[in-house]
């Protein structure tokens, strides 16, 4: 019998923008933490298996974002771990399928350009499907009207999308919104079967990927970052021999000089 395929998709936003309950929604119970957490390191993650009505299962990836649109120096260095922990672990489980970008309905900011950049650009080199992924509309008449109003400050912000949902993820809404909740969970999941490519293999990051990573989040990050402490992060957290960590860090020192 061949192995029952699992689709994985990596959910990245600022906090607060309902990443946790776009999952609970999806699933159609209460599996993610709504949290108020207070410590919190950028790209670190909870992974989560749902499957939908019709069989299709899931490994979902909740994870932390941005929440200002630069980097201090030490959450860098952490952000280069953690992305190194979950790119393998996304391999391991065959590889990312979907990215869904999770934004409250407003306006398009700063931190909200810089999670797309770092998820989408960074992480994923532009290689996986990305599905905007619009809550906080339970007001709107109709919730797709927010995307009809906002897509020209999506495309002025090059936020480029291959789908939408603008959905309500607050399970605790009146009668009225009531309704909107049950449709955003069609909506959501239709979203998801859309572009979430069965016939596509999950992308795993291809060599070099690692020192690219690290070398365009540099982009991001306030001050400068000490060599000895990309070798130390490379080395002691990514489990790399010293002399290729030193290798790394000095290819990544010289593209940035130049
Ligand atoms: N009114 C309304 N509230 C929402 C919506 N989505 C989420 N919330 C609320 O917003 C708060 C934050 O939602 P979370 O799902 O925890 O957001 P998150 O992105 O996971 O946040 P972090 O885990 O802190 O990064 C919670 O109190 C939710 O109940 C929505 O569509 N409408
Ligand atoms: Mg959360």
């Amino acid at each position: 019998m061949a192995p029952v395929l699992t689709r994985n998709i990596v959910v990245f936003g600022e906090t607060g923008a309902g990443k946790s309950s776009v999952i609970n929604l999806m699933a159609g119970e209460e599996i993610a933490h709504i949290s108020s957490d207070s410590h919190r390191c950028t790209l670190h993650w909870t992974e989560y298996p749902i499957t939908f009505e019709n069989g299709t299962r899931y490994k979902v990836f909740d994870t932390v974002g941005l929440e200002e649109p630069r980097l201090q120096t030490g959450d860098y260095l952490t952000a280069i771990s953690n992305a190194y922990g979950l790119i393998n672990t996304l391999k391991e489980r065959g590889g990312v399928n979907l990215l869904l970008f999770c934004i409250r309905g407003g306006r398009v900011t700063a931190t909200m350009h810089s999670n797309y950049r770092l998820f989408f650009e960074f992480l994923c080199e532009e290689k996986v499907p990305l599905a905007l992924v619009v809550t906080n509309l339970e007001r709107e008449a109709r919730m797709e009207d927010w995307y009809t109003r906002n897509m020209g400050h999506l495309e002025k912000h090059n936020i480029r999308s291959a789908g939408h949902a603008c959905i309500t993820a607050a399970n605790l809404l009146d009668g009225r919104h009531r309704d909107k909740f049950e449709e955003s969970r069609s909506i959501i999941r239709r979203v998801v079967e859309t572009h979430c490519n069965a016939s596509m293999e999950g992308w795993t990051g291809g060599q070099g990927w690692l020192a690219s990573f690290i070398g365009k989040l540099m982009e991001f990050v306030i001050g400068r970052p000490k060599k000895t402490d990309v070798v130390g992060v490379l080395n002691k957290r990514c489990g790399m021999t010293k002399e290729v960590a030193r290798q790394v860090a000095q290819h990544i020192k010289d593209e940035n000089q130049s």
